[in-house]
Parts: structure tokens; C-alpha cells; sequence
């Protein structure tokens, strides 16, 4: 992976999506997220399938992490994934973890643990999501998660569940 510029934070997004050819949402959306103004991508793992988390009666889902560089707070880098999110024809609906076109989530922004009502970071629910944990793993397998611990560690007590990488 290629190291971020001067003054730039190194930040991991997720990418989930299981409607409408996800396979093709989700290579779009990462063209979309490095074309960010701030943003420069460092790498991207490979796509992964699995079944879903939450409610079952839903397509499996296709996942990946992407790793960037960027110099935007992490409030505004939020916001202009849920701008992505939208231009992906995302629709939120009542339903928790109910099936999405695209769904990006700011993973971890640098060392910091941000907790405020619109972002929680790094987030919740990484540390035991294996469509979150092997991916990252694959392109950061030094990385310590902040208030987590190694990734590797992380890795090693997070079950597969079926995830299975497709490319
Ligand atoms: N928000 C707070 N912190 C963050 C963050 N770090 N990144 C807030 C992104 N958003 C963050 O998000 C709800 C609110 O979370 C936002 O308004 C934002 O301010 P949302 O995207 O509208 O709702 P959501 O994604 O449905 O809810 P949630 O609880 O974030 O769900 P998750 O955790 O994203 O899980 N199964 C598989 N196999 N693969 C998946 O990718 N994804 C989900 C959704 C369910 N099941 C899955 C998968
Ligand atoms: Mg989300």
C-alpha cells in the first residue's frame, strides 16, 4: 500500500451492496470515492461475498475496503459518501440492515475515535464483521484499530461465516 501525502490521514472505507448488480456498484463507487476532491486512493481489496448480515430475506451481499489518503475532515468525507450513496440510487428505509444499492461506511479515519450523533469512527460492529475484517486485512495486515488491536488478532477470532472472495 502507498503511504498518504503530507498532512493526510490515512482512512479505510467499506463498501457493501446487494441490489442491482453489485458487483458493478461497488467498482463504480470506488472510482467515485477516489475522484473525491481531498481523497487519493491507496489501495483496494479484493470483492467478497456473503450472506447478509440481518434480516435474511435479502440478496447476498458484495464487499470490499478501500484504503485513502485524504485531507478533509472526517465529517465531510461522511458526507460525500452519503452523496455517493444517493447518486447510487440508495433508498433508506425503516428496516435495519435491509438490502441497499450501495452502502459506504467510514471504517476508521487516522487514529481517532470520534463519537458524535452523526459518525462514530471507527465503526461499530468492525471488530467482529468478517466481510469487514478480511478485506482490510488483506490490504492492511499491520494495521492496529484504534481501541481494537491488531487487525491480524481481530482476524484470527472472526469466524469466516461463508465469506468468500471473488476475485
Ligand atoms: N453513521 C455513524 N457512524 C458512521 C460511520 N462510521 N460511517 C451514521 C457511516 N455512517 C455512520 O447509516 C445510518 C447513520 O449512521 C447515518 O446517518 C450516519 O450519520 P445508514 O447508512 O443510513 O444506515 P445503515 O447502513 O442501514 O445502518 P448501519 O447500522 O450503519 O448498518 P451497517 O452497519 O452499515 O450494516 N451484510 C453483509 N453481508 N454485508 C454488508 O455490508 N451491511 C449491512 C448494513 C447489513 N448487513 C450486511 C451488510
Ligand atoms: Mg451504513
Amino acid at each position: 500500500m502507498s503511504k498518504p501525502f503530507n498532512g493526510a490521514v490515512a482512512a479505510y472505507i467499506g463498501l457493501g451492496s446487494n441490489l442491482d448488480d453489485p458487483i458493478e456498484q461497488v467498482r463504480s463507487a470506488r472510482a467515485d470515492c477516489a475522484a473525491i476532491p481531498g481523497v487519493r486512493e491507496l489501495a483496494f481489496s479484493s470483492l467478497y461475498r456473503s450472506s447478509p448480515m440481518g434480516p435474511q430475506d435479502q440478496p447476498d451481499y458484495i464487499n470490499a475496503v478501500m484504503a485513502v489518503a485524504t485531507a478533509l475532515e472526517a465529517a465531510v468525507l461522511l458526507r460525500h459518501l452519503q452523496r455517493i450513496e444517493q447518486e447510487h440510487g440508495r433508498i433508506r428505509t425503516q428496516q435495519r440492515w435491509g438490502a441497499r444499492t450501495l452502502d459506504l461506511d467510514l471504517l476508521i479515519y487516522g487514529e481517532q475515535g470520534i463519537d458524535t450523533g452523526e459518525l462514530t469512527v471507527p465503526h461499530p460492529g468492525l471488530g467482529q464483521r468478517a466481510f469487514v475484517l478480511y478485506p482490510l486485512f488483506e490490504i492492511a495486515p499491520e494495521l492496529v484499530v484504534p481501541g481494537l488491536g491488531r487487525i491480524a488478532d481481530l482476524v484470527v477470532n472472526c469466524p469466516l461465516e461463508g465469506l468468500k472472495r471473488i476475485d
